[in-house]
């Protein structure tokens, strides 16, 4: 494969930026492409070049294949990088983009397309030997079959959609009284948002940690893990606070799951970088899905293995062997990430608007991944993130004492941003400890609501 001399990134606001750094480390060039509401925006800014492909509306200019491989053709780009979001897991993207010569940065479209279907994706994690939640396997075909498969792995149980993921059309079933509403409700929800009916069935696990993987795959069946990233600290399935390493995953469970995970990659010949997602209760993991893309959080475990991970899709798509052999990848002190949005940090309404003062924390390790800037005004169309702020220290309650210091100094003016939900979050006991699960944030956010 040659290599890469000029990559269009097909996405916007701080992905775009931190695809462009990366890239132009690498010496490639970089193509922009924006709506026309981000025509003032940093990534449009400091690509080398930079074409319009629609108006705000994403569904006609982020999502529009057709003007982004125009984009790609006009331009003599030679590879495409998705970046997350938009179409990132969007397998037919992935055949268009390579089936006009150009080099997709990231996975197989076959593996995105598996990975897609949450049925497909976890009797193909199964069959690779990854551990699951009890439940049907595959899909359910009749209220009989839902029965028996409930009475077996015992209630309360949970029901979700096949293309669903990110927490839609989920339902959790009590007993088996309920189980034929909430099936036929389960059913018709699925299929009005994603216009497929498929259920399957699982255990409910009750209060778990939200633990993903970060692998990285050659396509030609040489693959590695990069540890896992504790993601629990979730508001309606939007991350708000990231950290790696978990703190209830010991180097050796560590190096046994993340052996497994990279098994499992490399069994399969993935390419490119994914994210296994996995439930961990009472010391067990049970898989739940894999993401086929970079991931938002994916600065923490840069921070934990000093690897750019960017770069490293680059070279994989490039057709390069990985950087690193497993027995290299060393993990080292702690890191937190906090996802700074645009909105009313006690409501969570959006507040976007014109960003009037603007000064970013700085200082050793500490780093923030934004387009924003003084005079820069955030589009209402789009994701509230505004910034990433991540931190590393030496130990977990260092990175803490780093996060305290780094978030009094960011100044967002003119507008409300989370900011200081992240400060307050950041000094509750439980968190100091490291003690959340998947429910903590949610009950956090009701009680801080009572002391009013
Ligand atoms: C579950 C679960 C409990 N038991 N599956 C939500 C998003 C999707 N990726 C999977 N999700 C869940 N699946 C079983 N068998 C609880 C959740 C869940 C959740 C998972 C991760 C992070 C936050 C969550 C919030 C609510 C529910």
């Amino acid at each position: 494969m040659p290599d890469i001399k000029k990559l269009l990134i097909a996405n916007r606001g701080e992905i775009a930026l931190r695809i462009h750094r990366a890239c132009h480390e690498m010496g490639i060039r970089t193509v922009a492409v924006h709506s026309t509401a981000d025509t003032d925006a940093m990534h449009v800014r400091l690509a080398d070049e930079a074409i319009c492909i629609g108006p705000p509306p994403a569904s006609e200019s982020y999502l529009n294949v057709a003007n982004i491989i125009s984009a790609a053709e006009i331009s003599g780009a030679d590879a495409v990088h998705p970046g997350y979001g938009f179409l990132s897991e969007n397998a037919r993207f992935a055949e268009i983009v390579e089936a006009h010569g150009l080099l997709f940065v990231g996975p197989k479209p076959e593996h995105i397309r598996t990975m897609g279907d949450k049925v497909a994706a976890k009797r193909t994690a199964g069959a690779l030997g990854l551990p699951l939640v009890p439940g049907s396997d595959g899909a359910i075909g009749d209220l009989a079959e839902a029965r028996a498969i409930a009475a077996r792995i015992g209630y309360p149980v949970i029901i979700k959609a096949a293309s669903g993921g990110g927490g839609r059309g989920m339902k959790v079933v009590g007993d088996p009284d309920a189980l034929e509403t909430q099936m036929q409700q389960a059913g018709s929800e699925a299929k009005a948002a994603f216009g497929d009916a498929t259920v399957y069935l699982e255990k409910y696990l009750g209060n778990p940690r939200h633990i993903e993987f970060q692998v990285f795959g050659d396509g030609k069946g040489q693959a590695i893990h990069l540890g896992e990233r504790d993601c629990s600290l979730q508001r309606r399935h939007q991350k708000v606070l990231e950290e790696a390493p978990s703190s209830v995953i010991t180097p050796e469970e560590r190096a046994r799951m993340g052996g497994i995970v990279a098994r499992a990659m490399a069994d399969m010949a993935y390419r490119g970088a994914g994210t296994i997602e996995f439930l961990w209760e009472d010391g067990d993991f049970y898989f739940i899905e894999m993401n086929t893309r970079l991931q938002v959080e994916h600065p923490v475990t840069e921070a934990i293995t000093g690897l750019d991970l960017v770069r490293e899709q680059i070279r994989i798509a490039e057709g390069h062997p990985l950087t690193l052999r497993q027995q290299d990848v060393e993990f080292r002190g702690h890191a937190i990430e906090c996802r700074i949005n645009a909105e009313d940090p006690r409501t969570f309404a959006p507040s976007p608007g014109l960003v009037t003062q603007y000064h970013a924390p700085g200082g050793m390790n500490v780093r923030v991944d934004s387009g924003l800037y003084a005079g820069y005004r955030v589009p209402p169309y789009y994701d509230s993130m505004i910034a990433k702020l991540i931190v590393y220290g030496t130990t977990r309650a260092g990175a803490i004492r780093r996060l305290r210091r780094a978030l009094e100094e960011f100044v967002i003016e003119g507008m409300k941003t989370t900011i200081p939900l992240h400060q307050a979050l950041i000094e509750d006991p439980d968190f100091q400890r490291g003690d959340y699960t998947i429910k903590w944030l949610e009950q956090w956010l009701a009680g801080e609501e009572e002391e009013e």
